[in-house]
C-alpha cells in the first residue's frame, strides 16, 4: 500500500466556495486512545517579537547550527529559556505577559524512522490547539500551517522523519488580525502558544480515521452513524461493537471509505442524572479504536428543548477556559472548572467563546453536564473576507469533528453578538447548514445582543433566526442598558423558537461591599440585586428554556481597565481565585427552586 503524506492546506489562500468546507484531511478521532507518544513537557523556546524568523532573512525555521568558523545565525535554542506544553506562553515568563507576537518552540525527539517505513505505518503530529497561527517545521523543512486557536489539527510526518534525532519546530503567532476569528476586539485575554497537548500519533497505513455514532434523532432505540477509513477504499469490512450489550455490527465501506452504521439496541440513555457511557470498539482494516460513548437525543418542539423526549430547563453557566490566572489546560484544571459548575447547581455550560480542550468535554460527558460549544465568531468579524469565511468553516468542522461523539455536547454555537448584514447573514446561514450536514444529531444555536426596550416591549428579530434551532439572548438590563420598566411590566414577545437567556451579568469586585443601588461602586450587593431583578423577569417568561449567567469566574481581559477591575472582567460569580461573591447564592437559589420550566 503506497503511503502518501497528506498536505494540510493553508488557510489564507486560495478562497473556496462557501459550500465546500471539507477539502482537508479529516481529523484523527479520539487521538488519546491511539498509539501515541506525548510531546508535552518542556520545550526550548525563543521570543521573536517582530516575527522576523519566518521569512528568508533570519529564517529561524531552518533551525541551522553553524558548520564553519565564519558562519553564524541570529537565532538559536538552549535549555535556559523554555516553555511548558500545554500552557499559554504569556503567563510563563514575565517578559511574555503582554506579548502578541511570535514565539518559537523546539522539541527534539528520537524516532525509529526505518521501522515506521518497514512496517508501512504512518506518523502524525497532533496539536490539541495552538493560539492563533502555527507553522510547523521538521528538521528545517516546512510541514504545514494552521490557523485558529481553539481547535485541533494534525500534520503528517511520514516520509519526512530522520532515523534517530528529529527536531520539531513550531512558530506560534498570537497577533490579533482583522481577518482572523476572533477579530481585533474581544473581551478575554489573548493567551498565545501551544495551549493544549502535542502528541505523535502512529497509525497503520490504512486505519479508522473517524466515526460518528449517536442515537438517531428520530428513534431512541436506534444508533446511527458512520465509520471513515483512510485512505478510502470500497468494500472494506468495518465492525462496531458494544461489548456490554454483547453487540457486534458489521458493515462495508463505500468508495469514499465510509461505512454507514445503523443498529437497534436496548440502550440506557445518557442524561445529567445518569450519564451512562458505553464502551464502543470500532475496527476496520486491521486497525481498532475504543471509545466511551453516551447515547441521548436532543430536539426542539415549538419553543421547547427536549432531552430524550422530555422538556428540560437548562440551568446553565458561561465560563472561560481560565484558571489560576492562566489558560486552563490540564485534566485537573478542567475537573476543577466542572466541579464549580456542579456546585452552582448547574447542569449546562456554555464554553464562551470557543471550544475548550477535548478532555473538558470528556469530563462533562462523565459528569453529566450538558454543553453549548461555540466557535469564536465574535463581534467584529470581517464576514466579507473569503479567507475569514474559510477559516470559520474550518473551525466549525474541527470543533464538530472532534466532539460529535460526546453526549454532553447538545448544541453547536456558530456566533456570538454579530450584527446583521448581507455578508454576515449569508455566511452564518451557510455555517448553520454546514453544522447540520456535519452533525444532524445536535441543535444549532447563536447568541444575539438582547432586544432593546420599546416602551415595555421586548422583541427580537434577526435574519438568521430561520437557520437556527435555539436562540440566545444576551441581556444586560441594569448594567449596560437601563431597565425601561419594572420586570413585572415587561412584555417580551416570544420568538417562536426555544430561547435561552445566554448571558446576563454585572460586575463586582470580590470582598468590596456597598449599597445595592450603586453600579459604579463595583460592589457585591449591587451584583446580587442585579441577579434578583433579572430572575423577577425570567421567572415570568414561560418560553425561556434556560439561563446562563455571565460568568462563572472573573477572567483576565485587557479591555477592563478600571482600578476595581484591574485587568479582569469582574462579572464572575466567583473571583479569579474561586471565592464566592454574594451573587453566587442568588443564582444557586434560583437553580434550586426553578422546576422543569418556570412557567
Ligand atoms: C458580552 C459578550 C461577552 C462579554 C460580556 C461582558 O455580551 O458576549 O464576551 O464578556 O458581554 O462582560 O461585557
Amino acid at each position: 500500500l503506497p503511503v502518501q503524506a497528506e498536505a494540510m492546506p493553508r488557510t489564507a489562500v486560495p478562497p473556496i466556495a462557501l459550500s465546500a468546507p471539507d477539502d482537508m484531511p479529516p481529523l484523527i478521532a479520539n487521538v488519546a486512545a491511539r498509539q501515541t507518544r506525548s510531546l508535552d513537557g518542556t520545550w526550548q523556546a525563543m521570543i521573536d517579537a517582530y516575527g522576523a524568523g519566518m521569512g528568508d532573512w533570519k529564517a529561524a525555521w531552518r533551525d541551522r547550527t553553524p558548520e564553519r568558523p565564519d558562519e553564524f545565525h541570529e537565532y538559536g535554542f538552549d535549555d535556559a529559556f523554555t516553555l511548558q506544553v500545554p500552557g499559554d506562553f504569556n503567563t510563563q515568563h514575565p517578559q511574555l505577559h503582554w506579548l502578541e507576537g511570535s514565539v518559537w518552540y523546539r522539541k527534539r525527539f528520537d524516532f525509529d524512522a526505518e521501522r515506521l517505513q518497514r512496517q508501512q505505518r504512518r506518523l502524525f503530529v497532533h496539536f490539541g490547539a495552538a493560539n492563533q497561527r502555527a507553522d510547523v517545521f521538521l528538521n528545517g523543512e516546512p510541514v504545514g500551517s494552521h490557523e485558529g486557536g481553539f481547535t485541533p489539527f494534525q500534520l503528517e510526518l511520514t516520509g519526512k522523519l530522520k532515523q534517530g534525532e528529529n527536531r520539531l519546530l513550531v512558530h506560534v503567532d498570537n497577533r490579533r488580525r482583522r481577518d482572523a476569528v476572533p477579530s481585533m476586539g474581544f473581551d478575554w485575554f489573548n493567551y498565545g502558544g501551544l495551549t493544549r497537548s502535542v502528541r505523535l500519533v502512529e497509525l497503520p497505513a490504512r486505519h479508522v480515521r473517524d466515526y460518528h455514532l449517536q442515537l438517531s434523532p428520530d428513534d431512541r432505540e436506534e444508533v446511527r452513524g458512520w465509520v471513515q477509513v483512510a485512505p478510502a477504499q470500497a468494500g472494506l469490512p468495518v465492525r462496531v461493537e458494544l461489548p456490554e450489550l454483547g453487540m457486534a455490527v458489521d458493515a462495508r465501506t463505500d468508495a469514499a471509505g465510509r461505512a454507514a452504521i445503523a443498529f437497534r439496541a436496548p440502550l440506557q440513555l445518557w442524561s445529567p442524572q445518569r450519564p451512562k457511557l458505553y464502551r464502543v470498539r470500532v475496527s476496520a482494516a486491521g486497525d481498532a479504536v475504543e471509545d466511551e460513548i453516551g447515547f441521548r437525543s436532543i430536539a426542539v418542539q415549538g419553543e421547547r428543548i427536549l432531552l430524550n423526549g422530555e422538556p428540560v430547563y437548562l440551568r446553565g453557566i458561561n465560563l472561560h477556559e481560565e484558571i489560576d490566572g492562566r489558560r486552563a489546560a490540564s485534566d485537573d484544571d478542567y475537573r476543577r472548572l466542572l466541579e464549580q459548575v456542579r456546585a452552582l447547581g448547574a447542569d449546562f455550560a456554555r464554553t464562551g467563546h470557543y471550544p475548550f480542550g477535548e478532555e473538558f468535554v470528556r469530563q462533562a460527558d462523565r459528569m453529566g453536564i450538558l454543553l453549548w460549544s461555540e466557535i469564536p465568531v465574535y463581534q467584529g468579524i470581517d464576514f466579507e473576507d473569503r479567507g475569514t469565511q474559510q477559516l470559520m468553516q474550518r473551525m466549525l468542522a474541527e470543533m464538530i469533528g472532534r466532539d460529535r461523539n460526546r453526549a454532553a455536547v447538545v448544541m453547536w454555537g456558530i456566533a456570538n453578538e454579530t450584527a446583521p448584514g448581507r455578508a454576515r447573514d449569508a455566511v452564518l446561514t451557510a455555517l448553520a447548514a454546514q453544522a447540520r450536514a456535519l452533525d444532524p444529531t445536535r441543535l444549532v444555536a447563536a447568541a444575539f445582543y438582547g432586544p432593546g426596550f420599546h416602551g415595555a416591549r421586548l422583541q427580537m428579530h434577526d435574519p438568521l433566526f430561520p437557520a437556527l434551532d435555539v436562540i440566545g439572548a444576551n441581556i444586560y438590563y441594569g448594567w449596560y442598558v437601563p431597565w425601561a420598566v419594572e420586570p413585572e411590566e415587561v412584555e417580551w414577545i416570544p420568538p417562536g423558537k426555544p430561547l435561552l437567556i445566554s448571558e446576563f451579568g454585572a460586575e463586582a469586585r470580590h470582598g468590596h461591599r456597598g449599597a445595592a443601588d450603586r453600579a459604579g461602586d463595583w460592589n457585591e450587593e449591587f451584583q446580587a440585586s442585579f441577579y434578583r431583578k433579572q430572575f423577577r423577569l425570567i421567572r415570568r417568561l414561560g418560553f425561556v428554556q434556560g439561563t446562563l449567567p455571565w460568568v462563572l469566574a472573573d477572567f483576565r481581559s485587557p479591555v477592563r481597565m478600571h482600578p476595581y477591575q484591574g485587568g479582569y472582567n469582574r462579572k464572575g460569580l466567583l473571583s479569579e481565585d474561586g471565592e464566592r461573591k454574594l451573587a453566587w447564592d442568588v443564582v444557586a437559589d434560583f437553580y434550586r427552586t426553578v422546576v422543569a420550566s418556570p412557567q
